[in-house]
């Protein structure tokens, strides 16, 4: 039985009629279809003249390689990312201009020039792009690339699952941006408060968009998570035991399993609203004996765990990161692994201070609070490993260090803010506020900080060049200039008692403090303009930026042990690990060649269309369901299974590299490799000599 619907329906466009009640004169929305249409066509245009459509299809559409995929996902995550800067461009400059009684409003705004409707949506958009289509598709593209890299394997365990994971995570994204221009998005926050995403009260399709939109996205993580946690038991190299896997693989294996177990309950927790606003079914509703706190617990029990899913593969980019500007081992390998652990542990067990005011009680707000303060014990590991890692070592201020050193001091700010609201008492007052949003960016932003050290660091590992420094270094600085005008200010506000989500600020006190925040957005913007050159002189610059293998000269992990760029088979012979840092190990034992000493067959995965098929497929299913067009949902969803049976037929999925052709394929990078020599830090040179150290014992790297 399904419920009754405001507004037309009919059975062939289902509730398409709405589109009549957008807003289509709003110069905003106008402004983002035409810069979206225009880029669009550019794209589609120039792949058409270059005739690049055989290239992308075969290099890229149909691909299974871990690496290509992971880039994809970085790509993705980038596009929204920036997507998601262009709402908080549109938050913070409204509350600039919307402050006071005598503050001018256009655009159908009393003030500013955001209607509520509006600013609602974008918020909400904001908040679950950030989130969900930009950070964790940054970190699990890294982790596409680098674990198994790390761990010697030729690719992921399931590469067709991989790619099927990629393409629901950009139908996910679509989704979001098609909301932009059919229809409208959900105006309830990213946390989908219920009651206020139930039927009666969100009428329209918005959160109907943000559900499909998030379901079909996070189908796609869990299978991301089998795919890794399989890879790292399975498919590690020989000799790569449990206590020599290296950090960045560790985390990635924690992270993962948070997400196997976290993200099937936002399916369930979604699914549920799915039932209310579709069958009428009352799960989150006052009335016929629903609970709209069971909605907050439910969405917080897989939400705190998804800020550790994306915070742990950060701690890992650090712990890759700094030993290799220190020019040193990591200090505390296993405490690092043990504390990765205890976070997954302890992160399923604090969901409920993230609404301390619900009422619970001072028994279960304390279990909450103490369990809380708990994570920071094995966080104030890292940190002081980290620390230790650094001290009296000689430190290299490239640009991959300076995100990562950024981020340490973003993580200690932000813990001790964490730490606060941890109080119960102390909540009470800033909770809502924007104290808590300065908090939660200062988290997300240490994760960003991370990602970007991790892009610039392994980015000529899989493109053969290094990113250009000088711009690096000016989108590193703009960057850190703009986070701290913004979330500084911040911080303040939230103590002075101003509340989260406000489309009008009616206190003009607080007028330079959000100037001082728009100033902070300004920056931002020019450091993106920094980065798109960096990226652009880099390739300029490609030739005189080419590196080989070890594109540091004092890298220590595996994934430095074969060519950059990597080949589609990632190592030529596999692997056989001896220690931990694998790649110091080999450099200081004079065995950095990279020529095997006889060449193999190799067993690849084939390229095959049916994830990008499914990936159209649940496109149309999403978008049917958003607007109850039941016939197209129904086709889909039987189209769907047809495939996938028709895949699960499919015998020839596989292919030999027969080893004359890898021997060929080698050849031609060695002699590469050694054009491009003398570009990079001379291994065990003058910044290379990590064992050759005094302050670096290898003591630790005896006995592994
Ligand atoms: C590891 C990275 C972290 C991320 C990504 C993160 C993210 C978030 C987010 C998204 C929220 C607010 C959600 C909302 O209400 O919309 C939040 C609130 C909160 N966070 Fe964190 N957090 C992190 C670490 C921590 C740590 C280390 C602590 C404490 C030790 C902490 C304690 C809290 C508390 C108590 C709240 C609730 C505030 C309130 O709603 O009144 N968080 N965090
Ligand atoms: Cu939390």
């Amino acid at each position: 039985m399904l419920v009754d619907l405001q507004g037309p329906w009919n059975p062939l466009f289902g509730r398409l009629g709405l589109l009549l009640e957008v807003h289509y004169n709003n110069p905003v929305l106008f402004f983002a279809f035409e810069l979206s249409v225009v880029v669009g066509v550019i794209l589609l245009f120039w792949a058409t003249c270059a005739r690049k459509w055989g290239y992308i299809w075969r290099e890229w559409l149909t691909t299974v390689d871990h690496k290509k995929i992971g880039v994809m996902y970085i790509v993705v995550g980038l596009v929204m990312m920036f997507r998601g800067f262009f709402d908080a461009l549109m938050i913070r400059s409204q509350q600039a201009i919307a402050v006071g009684p005598d503050s001018p409003g256009v655009l159908g705004a009393a003030h500013g020039y955001l209607p509520p409707y509006h600013f609602d949506q974008v918020f909400t958009a904001h908040g679950m792009i950030m989130i969900l289509v930009a950070a964790t598709p940054i970190l699990v593209g890294m982790m596409n690339i680098i674990v198994p890299l790390q761990i010697g394997a030729r690719d992921m365990a399931y590469p067709y699952l991989n790619a099927l994971g990629l393409w629901l995570t950009v139908v996910s994204a679509a989704l979001v941006m098609i909301a932009l221009f059919i229809g409208d998005f959900s105006h309830a926050g990213w946390v989908g408060l219920a009651p206020l995403t139930e039927l009666p009260y969100s009428p329209g399709v918005g959160v109907d968009y943000w559900i499909w939109s998030i379901q079909i996205g996070s189908v796609g993580t869990t299978m991301g998570a089998i795919n890794l946690i399989a890879t790292i038991i399975k498919m590690r190299a020989p000799g790569m035991t449990w206590g020599r896997i290296p950090v960045f693989t560790w985390t990635s294996m924690a992270s993962n399993i948070i997400a196997l177990t976290s993200f099937p309950v936002l399916g369930v927790t979604l699914a549920l609203l799915t039932f209310d606003r579709y069958l009428g079914t009352h799960f989150f509703t006052v009335g016929l004996g629903g609970d709209l706190m069971m909605y907050t617990n439910l969405f917080w029990i897989w939400g705190h765990p998804e800020v550790y899913f994306v915070v742990l593969p950060a701690f890992g980019m650090l712990s890759e990161i700094i030993p290799t500007f220190s020019e040193k081992p990591l200090f505390g390998y296993v405490t690092m692994v043990i504390a990765s652990m205890a976070i997954a542990a302890v992160s399923w067990s604090v969901w409920l201070h993230h609404f301390f005011t619900m009422g619970a009680g001072p028994n279960v707000n304390a279990y909450f609070s103490i369990a809380t303060m708990l994570v920071g014990i094995p966080t104030g590991v890292k940190v002081f490993n980290w620390a230790f890692t650094m001290y009296r070592s000689r430190m290299r201020f490239d640009t991959p260090m300076l995100w990562a050193i950024g981020s340490v001091f973003l993580l200690i700010s932000g813990g001790m803010t964490g730490m606060m609201l941890a109080v119960p008492a102390i909540n009470y007052i800033v909770h809502n506020s924007v104290f808590v949003i300065a908090h939660f960016h200062n988290m997300f932003l240490l994760i960003v900080y991370a990602a970007f050290g991790a892009v610039t660091y392994w980015f000529p590992k899989v493109f053969g060049f290094t990113l250009d420094e000088r711009w690096g270094k000016r989108f590193f600085w703009f960057f850190t200039a703009g986070t701290l005008m913004v979330f500084i200010p911040m911080y303040t506000l939230g103590f002075m008692g101003m509340t989260r989500r406000l489309d009008y600020v009616s206190h003009t006190a607080w007028w330079p403090l959000l100037n001082a925040e728009m100033v902070g957005i300004g920056l931002y913007a020019i450091s993106i303009a920094c980065f798109v050159m960096q990226l652009a002189v880099s390739i300029r610059d490609r030739e005189k930026n080419a590196v080989g293998a070890d594109a540091w000269g004092t890298s220590r992990t595996l994934e430095w042990a074969t060519h950059s760029p990597v080949p589609y088979y990632n190592f030529a012979v596999t692997p056989i690990i001896h220690d931990r840092d694998e790649w110091a190990w080999r450099r200081k034992h004079g065995l950095t060649s990279l020529k095997p000493d006889r060449y193999v067959d190799i067993h690849m995965p084939k390229n095959t269309a049916v994830p990008l098929v499914l990936g159209v497929l649940s496109l149309a299913f999403g978008f049917a369901m958003v607007w109850r067009i039941w016939w197209l949902a129904a086709i889909s969803a039987i189209a769907m299974l047809l495939v996938i049976i028709y895949r699960s037929f499919d015998k020839d999925t596989d292919y030999i590299i027969p080893a004359s052709d890898v021997e060929r394929m080698e050849k031609e990078m060695l002699a590469r490799a050694e054009r491009v020599e003398g570009n990079a830090p001379a291994p065990g040179g003058a910044a290379g000599g990590a064992y050759a150290s005094p302050q670096a014992p290898s003591k630790r790297h005896q006995g592994d």
